[in-house]
């Protein structure tokens, strides 16, 4: 009886090919139900003296019967292990798939160009709120109420006293109102004018510099701002210096150079002019230095204000300041 179940036990176990089969199969003869677990519970009716033998044949069936399971369910798991691994293997001599790596946007690029010229000079770098108050942003400028910058057509105001700032000049104002002089520093950030046109775009970005010292003077002024068209634009570009008005300046200068895209020829450009401006520069007016409590008798500064987004442009021949912020990745690309 005993050897017929092993028999067709054998069969059975070798016509499983899946571990769901070996399952079932586990369950036919091991379970509750299961065949040797009756023959188990049968043994209590049989008469003492057989119930020895009996008892050792079926118990010996039963760990056979377990042990063949445990070890074909061994082999059918390593059998698919193997069989998953080399569907999944990869074919490491296929080319790998780009990354597409990214880069710097062009106005980051022009940043950083600027303020490590300023940095190698020993200007630091501060910074400042661009939600301001008129009275940071104007009224310690000596700029006065009835400027055009402080017409609503211009500035954008959240109240009748709370602004976007139009200028970084507001951070000069707080440096300089908790720190004594000298200072040397840039203050480079957003700026925003209701304003909007290929050349304007309502935010946009500045780098304005501020040098005070006792005997600054306007040759410290031409000197610092020569040193860094010339590593900006290359050793060999013409500066000129220009008169000009700020109120927050005086004297003022508007600062231009040379245009490299045409060798001063008169290009489109440079509006044949031969010149292109790129910065606003001046002796810090005594009015401002006054406003923020140090004596114009004793201390004096220059200053300076470029537009990254105007650098850029003149930079890259680029002609609408849009598409700098379209993020067109095929206008992108090409920097
Ligand atoms: C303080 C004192 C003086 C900052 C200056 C300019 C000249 C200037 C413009 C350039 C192009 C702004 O982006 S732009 O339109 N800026 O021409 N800015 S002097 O003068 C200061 C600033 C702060 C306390």
């Amino acid at each position: 009886m005993s050897a017929d179940l092993s028999n067709i036990f054998s069969e059975e176990l070798q016509s499983a090919t899946d571990l769901n089969g070996l399952s079932q199969l586990r369950v036919k003869y091991l379970g509750k139900k299961g065949i040797i677990t009756a023959e188990l519970k049968a043994l209590s009716a049989l008469a003492a003296e057989e119930r020895k033998a009996a008892g050792k044949r079926v118990n010996d069936l039963k760990s056979s019967v377990e042990a063949a399971l445990d070890f074909k369910e061994a082999s059918l798991k390593s059998d698919s292990l193997r069989s998953k691994l080399l569907s999944e293997s990869i074919d490491i001599s296929l080319p790998g798939k780009s990354s597409g790596f990214g880069r710097q946007h062009p106005l980051s690029r022009i940043m950083s160009e600027i303020t490590d010229i300023f940095v190698r000079m020993g200007f630091s770098i501060e910074e400042g709120p661009e939600v301001e108050l008129d009275r940071y942003n104007f009224e310690l400028l000596n700029i006065p109420k009835d400027h055009p910058a402080r017409d609503m057509q211009d500035t954008f105001y959240v109240s009748d006293e709370i602004l976007l700032r139009t200028h970084t000049s507001p951070v000069q104002v707080r440096v300089m109102q908790r720190q004594k002089p000298p200072l040397r520093f840039i203050a480079p950030g957003r700026v925003y004018r209701c304003d909007a046109d290929i050349t304007h775009s309502p935010m946009f970005h500045q780098v304005e510099g501020l040098m005070v010292d006792k005997d600054i003077t306007f040759s410290n002024l031409k000197a610092v701002l020569r040193t860094f068209v010339h590593q900006m634009f290359g050793a060999d570009t013409a500066v000129r210096f220009r008169p000009s008005f700020f109120p927050f300046t005086e004297p003022s200068v508007e600062i231009d150079i040379g245009c490299f895209l045409c060798g001063q020829a008169g290009c489109r450009v440079c509006k044949s002019t031969g010149w292109l401006e790129v910065l606003g520069a001046g002796m810090v007016n005594p009015a401002v230095l006054e406003n923020v409590g140090y004596d114009p008798d004793e201390y004096s500064g220059f200053a300076f204000g470029m537009g990254i987004e105007r650098i850029a442009m003149l930079k890259y021949a680029i002609d609408d300041i849009r598409l700098f912020f379209d993020n067109d990745i095929k206008f992108l690309k090409q920097f």
